[in-house]
């Protein structure tokens, strides 16, 4: 064992007693309180707001938090605490209109924090950033399109960028991906490069299909579920509900993740008046396994090779032979790397000892069908592919992809990061069909591959990139190497945001910038032939249609369509075939676009738009059709044990992993309390285990600085930040994203997709 890697991790029922954790299961008592608190901070009446009730049903408002999937035959109260939260968080009562902004420039909201930037409330009008005085101001739609066409009209395409952050409806994002390619470009990242964009590039390699295989049916008939680095409690916490159903019926789950995630432990559903009151809640892993930052690709050689172990026993009763030989390839070169690898070695990247490899082996043996779950623990590492490539290895050895109870799946973000791209955002050609754009438009769209994420992080560092608009989102905050991206952003010529409320990024003007305020998915959407709604896609690949209702923040406010057509019309040349006014008056003719583009996924798209439980797009690899280069799925080989890369080693180089809390949505924080760790107040901590503090000489609640042990010749370094002691695995430490993002090294990223390496960037603690 080196020194990072001197003590095995541990299960979890034999964590670290000092270690505060919340003495409540997740979800709770605790979970309404946390909504009660963001319902008095925006002013809405509490639960009781008619949103509330109708959220994630038929004919109603689909949730703008997660990605998780709204079911056919919703709950009563089909929402979580975090989904409260973010709807309160729209329907805010506070504005930020003209006057906020006459009286403060942004020298001064540069000293604000994140938190009181969106509370200062709804955007309610569109504004001009003013380098004299250092303020925005309003100005009318008309003059901030006709400034925003003349300016991306003076310049190459190709200097243009068009980030979408995974909210915006499928019909904006139709348009805003048209409106790229009808301008010359396709630069067009989006969230899931920074999120699971390991998953599309690389699913797609492997089983080719670039989303997860499972539908919720499946939750219903698996035997057992394998959890890889997805933090359901606070991130998609109704799946909380699908796990204690399928645990009630027997099915076993085993989890890793070096964190204790409370949600993964216990349940207590809030909506369960039985068990909110005698309160017996319903234990969620059977198994849970604290592993090093990075260790999924030797843990889940452990477990392959005791499958091959037990196939060696009793052959021909462990793997689907019969499914192996006809549906997948690279199987003997897999199954000899696994079988070279040695246990020493599994335990070394692991950090967890080979009896709890056995033992989490047997439940996947015992098992007839078996979901492999995974989110940001698998893809933000730098060998993010093969975390992937292994998972599916395992689950392909006893054939649990393409069959009912069984398949991988991948927890999406955004509640319509998944669906964007199906509708064409992404840079490349093959994201929307050329053909279909020269049919229904006459456009003959770029060939060349545009940027992602880290791609136009380059272009901007290095002059490139000249235009950045922002289809929601707060780049400045989430992007890796904020201090460089930070220094660079305002010497873009033309900055444009399409926000809701006021974020960090918005204080970093380019030399023309402007701030367009949108309806929010909650809001009602009035056009000229009435009510419209609109459409998203969840991780399960289900479309739904989604009706808001609540009063707009002002009358100015457009929707997120009409400003991207705004947009558009003021930048493209004159072209018959492009309505973009029609289109804003009637969403229902770019639904209709959408299923003339894209004809296998959206057929008949508006008479299912408000199909209960969604329409399902299906998915080749579930029927067992795998759109790979081989006509199989692929059995990677595992050419490395650890997902780090190549990290720097040495006695004080420790993981850093960022995590999110309890009380924030991405880079927007609702508050300080992240209940589900037994943690609150500050952002700025240090988790790290007592043996590892008195290793490097370090106190509980000292101040400490952290420094980024990539030696690139950049100096990446964060101050102020307290220790606190916290179970975890010795060699890493965790913190908060975003506050942490100023020492994730833009280099630092998932070999295939980059994917920044958000879960793995080796750091020094410096007292
Ligand atoms: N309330 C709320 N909901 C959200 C979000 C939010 O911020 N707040 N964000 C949304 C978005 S955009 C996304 S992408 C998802 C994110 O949801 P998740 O995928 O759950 O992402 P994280 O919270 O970043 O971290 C996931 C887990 O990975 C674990 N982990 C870290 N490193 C490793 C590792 O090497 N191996 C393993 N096995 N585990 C590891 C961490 O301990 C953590 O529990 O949630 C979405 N939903
Ligand atoms: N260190 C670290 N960094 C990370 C991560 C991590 O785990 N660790 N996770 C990464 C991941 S998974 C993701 S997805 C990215 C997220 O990165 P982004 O998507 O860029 O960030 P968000 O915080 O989701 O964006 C919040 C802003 O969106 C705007 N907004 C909210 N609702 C709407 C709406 O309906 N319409 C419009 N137009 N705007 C709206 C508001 O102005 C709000 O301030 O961050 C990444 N960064
Ligand atoms: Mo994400």
């Amino acid at each position: 064992m080196d020194e990072r890697n001197s003590s095995a991790g541990h299960r979890a029922d034999t964590q670290d007693p000092d270690t505060p954790f919340d003495s409540h299961p997740a979800g709770g008592w605790g979970s309404l309180k946390g909504v009660a608190r963001i319902a008095g901070e925006t002013g809405v009446p509490t639960v009781a707001t008619k949103v509330l009730a109708k959220l994630n049903k038929p004919g109603g408002v689909m949730c703008s938090s997660c990605a998780w999937a709204k079911p056919a035959k919703p709950s009563t109260f089909e929402f979580c605490e975090n989904g409260a939260k973010a709807t309160l968080w729209e329907l805010d009562r506070n504005r930020a209109g003209a006057e906020f902004f006459s009286q403060h420039t942004l020298a001064e909201l540069r000293g604000w924090h994140d938190h009181d930037l969106e509370k200062s409330g709804r955007l309610t009008e569109p504004l001009r950033y003013d380098p004299a005085q250092d303020r925005y101001l309003p100005v009318r739609w008309e003059e901030a399109f006709a400034e925003i066409g003349r300016e991306l009209r003076g310049m190459a395409p190709e200097k243009a960028v068009f980030y979408a952050s995974g909210h915006a409806g499928l019909e904006a994002s139709y348009l805003y991906a048209l409106f790229a390619r009808a301008m010359g470009h396709q630069n067009l990242p989006q969230s899931s490069n920074m999120c699971h964009e390991t998953t599309s590039v690389n699913l797609k390699t492997f089983i080719g299909t670039p989303v997860g295989t499972c539908t919720l049916e499946d939750f219903e008939h698996c035997d057992t579920i394998f959890f890889f680095g997805q933090n359901t409690g606070t991130n998609s916490p109704r799946f909380l509900h699908v796990l204690k159903d399928a645990v009630k019926r027997g099915c076993r789950i085993v989890t890793f993740n070096p964190v204790r995630e409370r949600g993964l432990i216990e349940f207590a559903d809030p909506q369960s008046p039985a068990q909110m009151t005698v309160g017996t809640p319903t234990r969620i892993s059977e198994l849970y396994y604290q592993l090093r930052p990075g260790g999924d690709i030797a843990v889940i050689a452990g477990l392959m090779k005791c499958v091959l172990e037990a196939e060696d026993a009793a052959p021909g009763t462990v793997l689907d032979h019969g499914f192996i030989a006809a549906h997948t390839s690279g199987f003997p070169e897999t199954q000899q790397a696994v079988r070279a690898a040695s246990w020493a070695e599994i335990e070394r990247h692991s950090g967890l000892t080979e009896a709890m490899i056995r033992e989490a082996a047997e439940v996947y043996l015992s098992a007839k069908t078996a979901i492999g779950i995974y989110g940001m623990g698998m893809t933000q590492h730098v060998n993010g592919w093969l975390n992937l490539g292994m998972l599916c290895n395992l689950l392909l050895m006893r054939g649990n992809i393409g069959k009912l109870g069984a398949g991988i799946s991948p927890v999406r973000g955004h509640s319509n990061v998944q669906g964007q791209r199906t509708v064409g955002i992404g840079e490349k050609s093959a994201h929307m069909p050329a053909d279909k754009l020269r049919a229904l438009f006459g456009i003959e769209a770029p060939t060349r591959d545009g940027m992602n994420a880290v791609h136009a992080c380059e272009g901007i560092l290095d002059g490139r990139v000249e235009a950045m608009i922002s289809l929601g989102g707060n780049l400045v905050r989430a992007l890796p190497d904020r201090a460089r991206m930070e220094a660079a952003w305002p010497r873009l010529r033309l900055t444009v945001h399409v926000a809701t409320k006021l974020n960090r990024s918005h204080l970093v003007p380019g030399q023309v910038s402007y701030i367009l305020p949108c309806l929010g998915r909650t809001d009602r959407d009035i056009q000229a032939t009435g009510p419209q709604a609109v459409s998203m896609e969840d991780t399960f690949s289900h479309i739904y249609g989604s009706l808001g209702g609540a009063e707009p923040p002002s009358e100015t406010v457009r929707s997120e369509l009409a400003i991207v057509a705004g947009m558009a019309k003021a930048t493209l040349p004159e072209n018959p075939k492009l309505d973009w006014e029609g289109w804003t008056e009637n969403y229902d003719l770019l639904r209709d676009l959408i299923a003339q583009t894209f004809p296998d996924d959206f057929a008949d798209f508006n008479e299912r738009l408000m199909q209960p439980g969604g329409f399902y797009r299906g998915n080749p690899a579930r029927d067992r059709i795998w759109h790979t280069e081989s006509g199989k799925a692929g059995f990677t080989e595992p050419t490395t044990l650890s997902a780090l890369g190549e990290a720097p080693t040495g006695k004080e180089v420790m993981t850093l992993i960022t995590l999110r809390s309890n009380d924030q949505f991405n880079t927007t924080i609702y508050g300080f309390s992240d209940r589900l760790r037994g943690l609150s107040g500050g952002r700025e901590i240090v988790m790290i285990n007592r043996r590892e503090m008195e290793r490097l000489g370090l106190s509980e609640g000292q101040k400490v600085a952290l420094v980024t042990a990539v030696d690139e010749g950049v100096s990446r370094r964060v101050e102020d930040f307290r220790i606190t002691p916290y179970d975890l695995p010795d060699g890493c430490i965790a913190g908060y994203y975003p506050e942490l993002n100023p020492l994730v090294p833009l280099t630092y990223h998932e070999k295939n997709s980059q994917t920044p390496a958000y879960k793995g960037t080796p750091v020094r603690i410096v007292a």
